[in-house]
């Protein structure tokens, strides 16, 4: 079997933190299985949250009225992209599996990973018009989300003060990763972990690790099977 590539993308402040512990725990099951990893760790990078013209170099096209992605798609095409954007475009690109690994902030990711999506999913690179959903450019590349939250699962049931997390979700694994064509796997969510005891918390780290384990066996989410049946 050929080595697997995973890219992990983090995003949390503090090493004390669950995410931390996770992101830690899924580095070493996957390199225990010969797996490559390669961490981006975006607070420690300090990386750029904020899609502007700084990401281009050189003359931009329409300083007037300036259009992220136009520009950034005229940029790729010439390699004319800021070099944060490229090294982590050449991460994305061989890797076969990336994880997002967070926690939730408001109902979705951290602005530092919301910032990582808008200037590393770049026009061109990441979608076109032609090549979206199934047919989308990382269709070969599986992605997941793997998340920490304050509320508990009952919260996020569909009767729940929060509503159903399924809904939740949907910007984020339709609305980006299934539409630059990613084979979106079932989210990993870690409920509540501050309010967990010691053996609750080593628990929870067992099961992402047996998960992980089997990560290239199991196939994609079908979320979207309700979505295609309603347009029909
Ligand atoms: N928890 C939720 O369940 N839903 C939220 O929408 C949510 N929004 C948050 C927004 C901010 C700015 C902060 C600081 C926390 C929020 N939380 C929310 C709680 C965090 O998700 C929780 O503290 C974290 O996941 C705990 O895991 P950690 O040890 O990895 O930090």
């Amino acid at each position: 079997l050929a080595e697997k590539k995973v890219l992990i993308v983090y995003a949390h402040q503090s090493a004390g933190s669950f995410s931390a512990a996770a992101k830690e725990a899924a580095v070493e099951v996957l390199k225990s299985k010969d797996c490559s990893v390669e961490v981006s760790d975006l607070y420690a990078m300090k990386f750029k949250a904020t899609a502007t013209a700084e990401d281009i170099t050189g003359e931009v096209k329409n300083s007037e009225h300036f259009r992220y992605a136009e520009e950034t798609k005229l940029a790729w095409d010439e390699g004319r992209l800021s070099a944060d954007i490229t090294e982590e475009q050449r991460k994305l690109q061989e890797a076969d599996l990336i994880i997002f690994q967070f926690p939730m902030y408001w109902f979705t990711v951290p602005a530092i990973l919301k910032g990582w999506f808008d200037r590393v999913l770049t026009l061109g690179f990441a979608y076109t018009k032609e090549k979206r959903y199934s047919n989308g450019i990382f269709k070969k590349t599986k992605a997941l989300l793997s998340f920490t939250t304050g509320s508990q699962e009952t919260m996020f049931s569909p009767t729940g003060i929060n509503g159903d997390m399924n809904v939740t979700l949907w910007p984020l694994q339709n609305g980006i990763l299934h539409y630059c064509g990613f084979q979106v796997l079932a989210p990993q969510i870690f409920w509540a972990p501050e309010d967990a005891t010691p053996e609750g918390r080593s628990a929870m780290l067992a099961a992402w690790s047996t998960r992980l384990v089997w990560v290239w066996e199991v196939s994609h989410l079908c979320l979207w099977t309700a979505h295609i049946h309603s347009r029909n």
